[in-house]
């Protein structure tokens, strides 16, 4: 059984899971599972040596985020969409970041290409919660549509996370993920993330491949380019036409923290 939601609209496709195996805690990041002991003190280690604002050895470690619980496991079988990644071999690869990067999209104002949201509101963007599950995401109208999030201030960024919907497997489609210091992003645009390979929403084409949204979401690595602003494309996804987002995180340093 397969929970519906986030604008299901009809019967259109049956998933079944091939693989029982359940998700292990991925490396640099933690789930709510059971801890290896080792873990626990790799990541309390790497918890003190942050609080003292002291960098690792080689000035980076790996990116900690605190991911929400799954809701699927295994593979399915039946979901097809073209230019769909393969199953990843293990554990996602960890991402370095500098010392003291924070989530600086926590609580910052969320805008979209749809201002009146099907279901939901654009503040659960960056509220904190990137759970899964009805009542956590934010639903906008179909085809081509962005969210937005303002920083506040230009911020030196180093990894972008996005939850579109993890209930259900499914893939969202045309995701680029583009930064800039313009609100309306005519101007200074760099584009961070593409896997629009066919250019079906003429913003370039994309070189990544698409993925199955889960409760890891989707990882950038931003590599410490500088924005004020970060805006998420979609247009739909293997369900609907419709566009939905749990969550983004933006971890970077402020000008401050320089
Ligand atoms: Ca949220
Ligand atoms: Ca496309």
């Amino acid at each position: 059984m397969i929970a519906r939601g986030a604008g299901d609209v009809a019967e259109k496709g049956t998933f079944s899971f091939s693989a029982q195996q359940p998700l292990a805690p991925q490396g640099g990041e933690k789930v709510n599972a059971p801890f290896s002991a080792r873990r626990i003190a790799l990541l309390a280690g790497w918890a003190a040596l942050s609080l003292a604002g002291e960098a690792p050895p080689g000035g980076k470690a790996p990116l900690v985020l605190d991911l929400p619980k799954p809701h699927f496991i295994g593979t399915p079988i039946n979901l097809k969409s073209p230019n769909l990644e393969k199953p990843r071999p293990g554990k996602r690869p960890d991402l370095l970041v500098p010392a003291g990067v924070t989530n600086v999209a926590l609580k910052k104002p969320v805008t979209a290409s749809d201002s009146s949201p099907i279901m939901g509101e654009l503040s659960q963007v960056t509220d904190g919660d990137k759970d899964g599950i009805e009542g956590s995401y934010v639903e906008i109208g179909p085809g081509k549509q962005w969210f937005q999030v303002d920083l506040k201030e230009r911020c030196q960024l180093f990894a972008i996370v996005v939850w579109h919907y993890h209930a259900q497997a499914r893939v969202y489609h045309d995701v680029v993920v583009q930064i800039s210091d313009d609100p309306k992003f005519a101007r200074g645009v760099r584009t961070l993330y593409n896997n629009d390979h066919d250019n079906s929403s003429g913003l370039g084409l994309g070189k990544e491949k698409e993925y199955i949204d889960n409760h890891e979401g989707l990882l950038i690595d931003a590599g410490g380019v500088e924005a004020r602003y970060v805006r998420l494309w979609g247009n739909g996804n293997t369900e609907n036409d419709l566009n939905h987002c749990t969550e983004i995180e933006v971890y970077a340093k402020r000008p401050s923290a320089k």
